[in-house]
């Protein structure tokens, strides 16, 4: 017969330290012991005995338990309905055929691109930006959080400032002039350092108020199938992350998402701590989001195959069909199970017939809220133990609930409608993850870097495709491999923006000009004009204008702008004062005489070579 709670607290040990509990303890200790979990106070020391740390020990058990929808019985709960599923070897994917999934195509820059964009264009005061930064970033090795790591050396600007530079300009560019909210999710690993961060920069510009800090929690190691909390020593709990599913659970918790739709927040855009193109896809992704009714649109590249980048397939059977992201250590086993005896392998396009997921996410509003509340922000977790044997009885090591920021449509039903949207790699997807050995060996291997360097490449190929289709004659150079990676030298272009965020904007700010390979284009500022504007060489052209002013700059331009300098060895090593951020990539600039032109007051201004 099952004992007794008081038998139960006899047989720990613990009857004695009882009176020692406030009435929220006991009561949590109470629900703990009758779920099974007895263990966590076995053993304890007599009243008097390491009281702090059974103090710190319980305050994590109450902490836990009030930040998890269902508290720690509904987590254990969870736990063992997945590692039930998980030991009968549930498929997930039972009985579903992966497909290709219905796409919108805008990988080029055509007029349906353009016609996107200014739909999109006309929302951003509709719109709030989640970004989920609570990632270690442990490919990357980088030592400090990822969102100070700059996306270029030109002039280093962080992923944060580039981020906040984007609302700023989405926000100049809406009717209402109303900032766009902008939630960021951090950890314990990274809040601190965020917050700083943004405290020492006068939050970049923005405004304190449209800033939401959620900070996601870790949560409890699972030891064995029975849902038992593994315990680091006798007063600590096994921590450990749950993902960056944790974001909906954040949004439905906080009531933020409620608040934001209330206030008239029509759609929210998911991004990662490194994707620097995110932005470019902005207004064209919520422009497909509008135009179609889509409830949850997943921006994709053309995915290689084996890169680590989820498919997005469109899954039939069971009398259902729904898309969905198939995680990349799912996808193989599922294309082998179906329709792919080979695999992850690329069909006659040359790549994987399930686009790769960029995890930027344009989600409507309604929807979400709905599915929230439904759901108390529970998004689609699953768990990944590692036995030790086919029994399937023990696990190497203690597992956790994880959950996926990109898995919501999980939830969805027939009517809520889930779109793809493909774009050119370089233009949306160049996330900063892996260090530059591995991301040599990637790219040894035939596959994306996904690196410092790789990123950097990408932000000024993104400039270059903004002055090509406004016309200039763009020249671009060839690729130097620096640490086997691949960096294309020029032309750098850096348009900010303040100056341009549509393709359309690009193409009434520029008109004619050229700039040759190694050449440097730097503009920001929203009424800067660039009129048959000349770059040659390696010349660099820098022109920032505040509000008010309005600069025209002609002519052509030649000085011995920036040049390429890669760090020595020793420069790189783990104890040279260079900065980290240079380490990673393996290169720095030197100005070497860049023309540079800055007007800091209202006025009408011409600037010719
Ligand atoms: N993140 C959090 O905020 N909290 C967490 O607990 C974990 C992460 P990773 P991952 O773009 O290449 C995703 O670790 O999870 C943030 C998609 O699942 O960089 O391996 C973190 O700070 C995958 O389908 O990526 O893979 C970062 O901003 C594919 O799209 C973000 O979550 C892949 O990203 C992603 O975390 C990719």
């Amino acid at each position: 017969m099952r004992p007794t709670f008081e038998e139960s607290m006899e047989l720990v040990g613990l009857s004695s330290n009882w009176n020692n509990f406030n009435d929220d303890q006991k009561e949590l200790i109470q629900a703990l012991v009758d779920d099974g979990q007895a263990h966590l106070f076995a053993g304890w020391d007599e009243p008097g005995i390491n009281e702090e740390k059974k103090k710190e020990f319980l305050d994590s058990l109450v902490k836990i338990n009030g930040n998890y929808p269902g508290g720690l019985a509904g987590y254990i709960a969870n736990a063992r309905k997945l590692l039930a599923e998980s030991k009968a070897g549930a498929n997930p994917f039972e009985g579903l055929t992966p497909e290709k999934p219905d796409t919108v195509d805008l990988t080029e820059f055509t007029a349906e691109f353009e016609k996107y964009e200014a739909i999109g264009a006309t929302h951003f005061d509709k719109v709030g930006m989640v970004l989920v930064a609570g990632g270690l970033g442990e490919r990357l090795g980088y030592n400090g959080i990822k969102l100070d790591i700059a996306v270029e050396v030109l002039e280093n600007t962080t992923y944060l400032k580039h981020y906040a530079d984007n609302l700023l300009a989405m926000q100049a560019r809406s009717e209402s002039k109303r900032p766009v909210p902008f939630v960021i999710m951090v950890s314990q690993d990274t809040g601190p350092k965020t917050i700083e961060s943004l405290e020492a920069n006068n939050y970049f510009g923005l405004s304190r108020d449209q800033v939401h800090i959620l900070q996601q929690e870790l949560v409890p190691a699972i030891a064995d199938n029975s849902g038992t909390l593994a315990l680091e020593d006798k007063y600590e709990l096994i921590l450990k992350p749950h993902g960056h599913g944790d974001i909906h659970m954040l949004l439905y918790t906080s009531g933020l998402a409620a608040k934001l739709q209330r206030e008239g927040i029509e759609h929210l855009m998911f991004i990662q701590d490194t994707n620097g193109p995110s932005f470019n896809t902005l207004p064209s992704a919520i422009g497909v989001s509008v135009e179609k009714g889509y409830d949850f649109n997943s921006l994709a590249i053309n995915r290689v195959p084996g890169e680590a980048v989820g498919g997005l397939a469109r899954l039939v059977g069971n009398g259902k069909e729904f898309t969905l992201n198939v995680e990349y250590n799912q996808l193989d086993p599922l294309l082998r199970a179906t329709i792919s005896p080979e695999g992850d392998v690329a069909d006659e396009s040359g790549f994987s017939m399930f686009p790769g997921n960029c995890n930027t996410l344009v989600i409507r509003m309604e929807s979400y809220v709905k599915i929230l509340e439904a759901s108390k922000g529970i998004i689609a977790e699953f768990v990944n133990p590692k036995y030790t044997d086919e029994t399937k009885t023990a696990f190497k090591k203690p597992t956790r609930l994880e959950t996926m920021m990109q898995d919501l449509p999980k939830l969805f039903g027939e009517s809520e409608k889930v779109g793809v949207t493909i774009f050119s790699r370089f233009w949306s997807f160049s996330p900063n993850k892996n260090n530059v050995v591995d991301a040599a060996a990637k790219i040894a291997s035939g596959g994306p870097a996904d690196a410092s360097a790789t990123a950097e490449n990408d932000f000024y190929a993104a400039g270059r495709a903004r002055l090509d289709v406004a016309g200039m004659k763009v020249e671009e150079a060839e690729q130097k491999m620096i640490l086997g990676v691949p960096f294309t030298l020029g032309p750098k272009v850096i348009l900010r923006p303040s100056f341009a965020m549509t393709l359309d904007e690009g193409c009434d700010k520029v008109s004619g000009g050229s700039i040759s390979d190694e050449a440097t284009l730097i503009v920001d500022g929203a009424d800067i004009t660039l009129d048959n504007v000349q770059l040659s060489g390696k010349s660099a052209l820098v022109v920032k204008a505040c509000d008010g002013a309005k600069v025209t700059v002609k002519g052509a331009f030649e000085n011995e702008g920036f040049e390429l300098v890669e760090l020595t060895g020793e420069e790189r090593a783990p104890d040279s004062d260079v900065p980290e951020f240079l380490k990673i990539r393996g290169y720095n600039f030197v100005n070497k005489g860049a023309a540079v032109y800055e007007f800091n007051e209202p006025g009408e201004y011409v600037v010719e070579a």
